[in-house]
């Protein structure tokens, strides 16, 4: 089948992208290689920022500087101010396609506080936010028409000159490799955060795939370095005891019972403090006791039910201990408001670094940029579909990818997929983790060179073609490895901390390392990583890409 765009990635932001383009009469198909019920935004539970009243230019003004302010010098003016000022027609978007916020009683939408905000901005659906938003976005997505091509899994981008011509996909029903061409193609498939196996709140798929495809095809990476760790997972099964919980007034408490930061601090010093909470041999818990059962209920009702029936723990009455878990990555495809270098190609989400987050994102942030950079993408690629035809699909490139399957499939190993992917997760989140430093970067990168050399010799041990589930977790696997070497790089170039990316030594932000990074793959496992100054060469970027947008 051939559609006139293709969305790649079935969260909020696929699917904003997807209902946009198909308001103006095009074919439009969504690529998920799993569940759409389970994306990460789905997960997103506590909230989405908006100032409701978008004549109020002092709140307005307020969100855009603790956005600012939160990225650590690192957000881009321009797409700041783009985000919150779409907010509020965003948020009367999603009411329109169905979402149903929390209101009071008057029907107005309630907002509670979260970390880093000066005043409460993030509107909620109790604390399933993110999965009552995607519900209603498939629902609203099926009724206007759109394919959804679930359990397709894209292996690359199919170019023709400097534009994009489609996507090659795996079919995990049978294995099949297939080219679904297009005129446009949005890249929505969420970040990396997934690499950090055992120890994030995203599902163990979360691990870059697009991002690899995108450095297959020549593009930039951009910020790598920033990783999101979240400072509230429940210790034993990481599942996200959301932000809200501390909006509501939970309490973070030591195993003295001593509270020891500010619970609504941004999310890089909350993490940081609870790690050195640990290495001094001290447990760390959320205290919600004093909440009361009926408000747990009324405003944390999956929470209460997940602590409940995962490890048993009674919310309103006992502590529920927490760690610290990687979430969210700031770092992703280099873009400037969803554009990228190849024409017809767009990425928006959480794997697009569109400069609203920085070196650390505003909890409650993650919803708006899916909605807000979702919806222009989607503009974007059904403007570049009504103009432009279809361009040819250079099928030697397809062949490298059939034969690349066959490979994995014909020979044999006695190697463990599994095994390698758990420590991979491991030595992530020990040498890449919160606190980073030298020669625990360059540990990890040796490390992470020799996995990427087994990589190459995994194969199928169970030959069946059908929803083959080792064939998908090595090609994730390679992806995975390919992503956290330009990870650890950027964070080793980044001789200072800022934001979420914490050396130990080099303790100080430092005004020099006031710049991007970005990275590429000149070939395969080979990067060139360079700084992008943040003001005057950006701009000229910009210019560039807009031209050639
Ligand atoms: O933006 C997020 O990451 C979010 C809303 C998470 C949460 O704690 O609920």
């Amino acid at each position: 089948m051939i559609y006139d765009v293709v969305v790649v990635g079935g969260g909020i932001a696929g699917l904003m992208a997807a209902i946009e383009a198909k308001k103006v009469d095009n074919s439009v198909a969504v690529i998920t290689k799993g569940n759409i019920f389970k994306s990460n935004s789905a997960m997103a539970s506590g909230g989405i920022n908006a100032v409701l009243d978008k004549d109020n230019i002092t709140q307005l003004n307020s969100h855009i500087n603790d956005t600012f302010n939160s990225s650590k010098g690192l957000g881009d003016i321009k797409s700041i101010n783009y985000m919150c000022k779409s907010a509020s027609d965003i948020i009367a978007k999603l009411q329109d396609y169905g979402v149903e916020f929390d209101k009071d009683k008057e029907g107005n939408i309630l907002q509670r506080p979260f970390g880093g905000g000066s005043v409460n901005r993030t509107c909620y659906v109790g604390d399933k936010t993110g999965f009552a938003i995607t519900q209603a976005l498939i629902k609203k997505a099926k009724e206007l028409g759109i394919t959804f091509l679930v359990n397709t899994y894209v292996l690359n981008l199919a170019r023709y000159k400097t534009s994009v011509s489609g996507v090659v996909c795996l079919r995990r029903s049978d294995s099949s490799v297939l080219v679904y061409p297009a005129k446009s193609v949005v890249l929505a498939g969420g970040g990396y955060a997934g690499i950090f196996r055992g120890n994030s709140t995203n599902a163990q798929d979360y691990t870059g795939d697009l991002l690899a495809v995108c450095l297959r095809a020549g593009m930039i990476l951009k910020d790598m370095e920033f990783l999101q760790f979240h400072p509230t997972g429940i210790a034993k099964t990481n599942y996200l005891v959301t932000e809200a919980a501390r909006g509501e007034g939970g309490y973070l408490v030591n195993s003295d019972g001593q509270r020891f930061i500010n619970e609504l601090e941004t999310r890089d010093k909350i993490a940081k403090a609870i790690l050195e909470q640990q290495q001094n041999d001290k447990e760390v818990f959320i205290d919600l006791r004093h909440l009361g059962l009926e408000k747990i209920q009324e405003k944390l009702p999956s929470l209460f039910n997940a602590a409940y029936n995962q490890v048993g723990i009674d919310i309103s009455k006992e502590l529920l201990k927490i760690k610290p878990v990687a979430h969210y990555s700031m770092g992703g495809v280099d873009t400037n408001m969803g554009a990228t270098n190849i024409k017809g190609l767009y990425v928006c989400g959480e794997m697009a670094a569109n400069g609203v987050h920085g070196a650390n994102r505003l909890g409650g942030n993650s919803l708006l940029e899916g909605t807000v950079f979702g919806v222009l993408a989607g503009i974007k690629a059904s403007k570049h579909a009504q103009y432009n035809d279809f361009l040819p699909i250079d099928y030697n490139d397809v062949i490298k990818d059939i034969q690349n399957i066959d490979k994995i499939f014909d020979g044999e190993t006695s190697k463990n997929f599994n095994a390698i992917r758990i420590s991979l997760g491991k030595a992530m989140f020990k040498k890449v983790g919160i606190i980073r430093s030298k020669t625990s970067l360059i540990k990890a990168f040796d490390y992470i060179k020799y996995l990427r050399r087994e990589s190459y010799s995994l194969h199928c041990i169970n030959k069946e073609k059908r929803n083959n589930v080792e064939l998908i977790s090595i090609l994730e696997l390679r992806n995975a490895l390919e992503i956290s070497e330009a990870i650890i790089l950027a964070a080793k170039k980044r001789k200072e901390s800022r934001g979420a990316h914490f050396r130990e030594d080099y303790a100080k932000e430092d005004t020099k390392y006031e710049k991007h990074i970005l990275i590429k793959e000149i070939q395969k496992g080979f990067f060139r990583l360079r700084h992008e100054d943040n003001s005057i060469l950006t701009k000229i970027r910009n210019l560039f890409i807009n031209r050639m947008d």
